[in-house]
């Protein structure tokens, strides 16, 4: 097991209400330790379990839930 951290950009935030749906999503995810957005800087930060979850299956939560992870 290795936990890995990342900070990638997020697009398509409004408001605090945004923030908190992404984050409780993500917290709620097999493998994810901690998900936490800087609203000022359109930022999440993001550490999880390598071999449990990976940036696709994230990305893929944020943008069911209509927003855009970039991980490029
Ligand atoms: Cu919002």
């Amino acid at each position: 097991m290795a936990v890995v951290k990342n900070t990638y950009q997020v697009k398509g935030m409004g408001c605090a209400a945004c923030v908190n749906k992404i984050e409780r999503a993500l917290a709620g995810k097999e493998g994810i330790k901690y998900a936490k957005i800087d609203f000022g800087d359109k930022m999440i930060t993001i550490e999880y379990d390598d071999q449990k979850t990976n940036t696709t299956e994230i990305s893929q939560t944020v943008e069911s839930l209509g927003y855009e992870l970039l991980t490029r």
